[in-house]
């Protein structure tokens, strides 16, 4: 979940500046020397004297087997490109919400969006009456993941969480090695809790797994049983993975019945965006402050009684070949959407998408 950002910005990065499609030769040489040099740098963490000194702590620490401990990470091995993908993503690149959109906003996902709709109508309707959350906003997060679990990643999650826990980039913005090291603890510790068999089961290159692409320690605190089976299966279990995607959004202050987002325009005679844009996503402002600083809200959003952010949205650079920034007010919920994953872009997607999957329901199913 949250650690989508990065490959999010890479999406972003690669459409804004290359063609979307590159010539088919070329992305078979690229895919080719980075197996190359993978398989050339690759080597199982049995080799490294900290990874080892790590399984005895975590073994004497949670009470698990000291020699399973040290066999199942001593059998991870150090994935090159899991490294490189969270390298930063470079410098004088401009995202671009249009671009971005139109990954996601797109025919096969809204089309297998609508079938996994009608296939898991009960327990969206069962988590929208135990945790208040719309189903159209649990859809477009399953949607955005996993394209309804068609992609749920093809690393094993051991070499991915392992390779973060002790191999984090050198150059990145700042050391992530204490968060990995804790989701690996974690991963390990869900063999037992969840049944998971944590040396074959697959995930992203961050080690998110399921068709919500929980980390292990969200599967922890918020994992639930929604199809009362009595496992946990986040991977196989559609009504499992909506029940703890609602249960996560719950626990992120997830307000039922409240809009995520309003249209807004600018009265420009008055407008602050350096004020209004200083508190980037947290809603912080009344709807009357907003007026004040020269943001124009519809009658609906004139109502609103919580507090509101005002949210960027670049398209570019329009000083090059961009368009103009997009401009919403962000809700409590539009940040409680931004919590699964921290970035405005991929939350205004979530929306976007099951937004258009509920207008394509079927009457019978729509009204449920
Ligand atoms: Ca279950």
């Amino acid at each position: 979940m949250k650690y989508l950002t990065l490959i999010h910005r890479l999406l972003i990065l690669a459409a804004a500046c290359t063609p979307l499609l590159m010539p088919s030769t070329a992305q078979a040489s690229k895919k080719i020397r980075a197996e190359k040099s993978a398989s050339a740098k690759s080597y199982a963490y049995r080799e490294r004297k900290d990874a080892m000194l790590f399984a005895d702590a975590l073994a004497q620490q949670q009470g698990l087997d000291p020699a399973w401990v040290r066999q199942t990470i001593g059998e991870a091995r150090f994935i090159p490109a899991i490294q490189k993908q969270m390298q930063p993503a470079g410098h004088g690149f401009v995202k671009n919400w249009a671009v971005y959109r139109s990954r996601f906003i797109e025919p096969l996902r809204i089309s297998t969006g609508v079938e996994f709709w009608q296939h898991n109508t009960e327990a969206l309707a069962r988590a929208e009456k135990d945790y208040g959350v719309a189903p159209e906003v649990i859809v477009g997060i399953i949607g955005v993941e996993t394209i309804y679990g068609r992609h749920m990643g093809s690393y094993r999650v051991i070499d991915a969480l392992t390779t973060l826990a002790f191999d984090f980039p050198k150059t990145a913005e700042r050391d992530r090695s204490p968060f990995f090291q804790a989701e690996l603890a974690q991963f390990l510790l869900l063999q037992k809790q969840a049944g998971l068999d944590v040396a074959t089961v697959k995930g992203s290159y961050a080690g998110a797994l399921g068709l919500g692409q929980f980390m292990p320690s969200n599967w922890a605190k918020y994992a639930v049983d929604f199809d009362g089976d009595g496992q946990i299966d986040l991977r196989n279990s559609p009504a499992d993975a909506i029940g703890s995607i609602a249960n996560f959004l719950k626990s992120a202050n997830w307000q039922p019945g409240m809009p995520a987002r309003y249209p807004v325009s600018f009265d420009q005679t008055k407008l602050n965006t350096r004020t209004l844009l200083a508190p980037d996503i947290r809603p912080t402002f009344s709807v009357k402050q907003l007026a004040d600083n020269g943001v124009v809200l519809d009658d609906t959003a004139a109502q609103h009684p919580g507090p509101l952010a005002l949210v960027e949205l670049l398209n570019g650079d329009p000083e090059t070949d961009g368009n103009e920034p997009t401009y919403i007010a962000g809700t409590e919920n539009f940040y409680a959407i931004s919590r699964y994953n921290r970035s405005s872009y991929y939350t205004l997607a979530v929306i976007e998408l099951g937004e258009t999957i509920k207008a394509q329901l079927p009457d019978a199913v729509a009204a449920k």
